[in-house]
């Protein structure tokens, strides 16, 4: 209420009147209180509970000498010209009455929600017995919060259903179920699809809570995971022996070329059957080309192979390029998923919102790698806080029709006894 009179609300008379859940504001300059308690005359059990006072020319909460017995709690009285409290009754009962800023939504405009930061938030005292809601009708959660408004958290609609970080990127789904609800590392196989980009989406909690946790998160290839591949991974076939009489191939010689026109030498000989290579001898984001030859029992060796070139990855090159949630107040950045660490932790925000399901981790790989699976470690700290058990895996292979992605070198040595 406003308006210009003696006061806002005043209790004057017999017992047990309550005065709860009001707006009393902007009152006219000739009023001496917003909420009065006075000339009761032995009446008992009159009181003000959860009501707003703000910007009244007098006193906010006023108990005269006839208000005697008067109870005042889980009142905001606050920008009061006089005193936001006072009584000068032989008794009242005064507490849990926030009489400071209190952080009103919009007071210039008469709105007296509380914000989400405001210290009046389960501030006062439990009254349920008396009463159960706020002014709008919505149930007050205990502890009380103090005024005409209990706080409510705002629901936010949920995310889109499509990843939408960056619209240049088309984004396949490629797996989606449930992992086991445990805290070993869950391992994913599909069939081997180039990707440079890898989104993990949780659609579910492992207690169904709005959070999502991440030790680690990384891409498969040839079934290691990417951040333990710091090289250059080589894969050649063996071309059948049609033409006896031969010898079978009993290794394979690998020989790389640094710059590019440069020799190819030596770099490892692989016994047969093994046809693969890793080779970590590099420096990463410099470009080496590969062939491979084949040797037989007696140390014959056979023509090269074709030549297949690759970028040796850094360990910068993953990097996660974009996440929907992560807990800044503490350690908790998207950036933990990726840090090849089991002791860090990717978590969405939970100390001053809980945002809901799903959310979703983006990780840029930096190139194309023909990926064969991923992996998702759980927490490892026996919290099973935002622990996914269904989700969604999706990749993004946008730059391979723009001809900038690495593949995998297939060299096919030729045997020439
Ligand atoms: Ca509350
Ligand atoms: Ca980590």
């Amino acid at each position: 209420m406003g308006g210009d009179s003696t006061g806002g609300i005043l209790i004057s008379s017999g017992s047990n009147n309550l005065a709860y859940n009001n707006i009393v504001y902007n009152l006219g300059s000739h009023s001496l209180y917003g909420i009065g308690f006075d000339y009761f005359n032995g009446g008992a059990g009159n009181a003000a509970y959860n009501n707003t006072v703000f910007n009244i020319p007098g006193d906010g909460i006023s108990i005269g000498t006839g208000g005697a017995g008067a109870i005042v709690q889980n009142n905001i009285s606050f920008n009061t010209s006089g005193q936001n409290i006072v009584s000068i009754a032989t008794s009242a009962t005064i507490d849990h009455n926030f009489t400071t800023n209190p952080n009103f939504v919009d007071s210039a405009n008469g709105d007296f929600h509380l914000q989400s930061t405001s210290s009046a938030i389960n501030f006062g005292r439990d009254l349920s017995s008396i009463f159960t809601i706020d002014k709008d009708g919505n149930t007050r959660t205990l502890p009380f919060d103090v005024g005409a408004y209990e706080f409510v958290s705002v629901i936010l609609p949920p995310p889109p259903t499509t990843i939408t970080c960056d619209d240049s990127l088309a984004w396949t789904l490629v797996s989606s179920g449930t992992f086991a609800s445990d805290a070993l590392l869950k391992t994913i196989n599909f069939s081997v699809r180039p990707a440079r980009w890898i989104a993990l989406r949780s659609i579910r909690e492992i207690n169904g809570n709005p959070w999502t946790s991440c030790t680690e998160f990384m891409a498969l290839m040839n079934g290691r995971s990417l951040l333990q591949t710091k090289g250059i991974f080589l894969e050649w076939e063996h071309a059948l022996i049609t033409d006896p009489p031969t010898d079978p191939a009993v290794a394979f010689r690998i020989y790389r070329q640094d710059t590019p026109t440069g020799l190819f030498t030596l770099i490892a000989t692989v016994p047969y059957p093994i046809i693969s290579y890793l080779d970590t001898n590099v420096i990463p984001g410099n470009t080496y080309s590969y062939e491979t030859t084949s040797i037989d029992y007696f140390g014959n060796e056979s023509s090269i192979s074709n030549i297949a070139s690759g970028v040796a990855p850094s360990t910068l090159q993953h990097s996660i390029w974009c996440v929907d949630s992560q807990e800044l107040g503490v350690n908790n950045g998207a950036v933990n998923a990726i840090d090849g660490l089991t002791t860090t932790f990717w978590h969405t925000q939970w100390m001053t919102a809980s945002p809901p399901q799903p959310h979703n981790i983006v990780v840029d790989l930096g190139t194309v790698y023909p990926l064969n699976g991923f992996q998702y470690l759980p927490r490892q700290d026996g919290n099973t806080n935002g622990t996914i058990i269904q989700y969604e895996f999706y990749i993004c292979d946008y730059f391979i029709s723009k001809g900038r992605g690495m593949h995998a070198p297939v060299m096919q040595p030729m045997l020439a006894m």
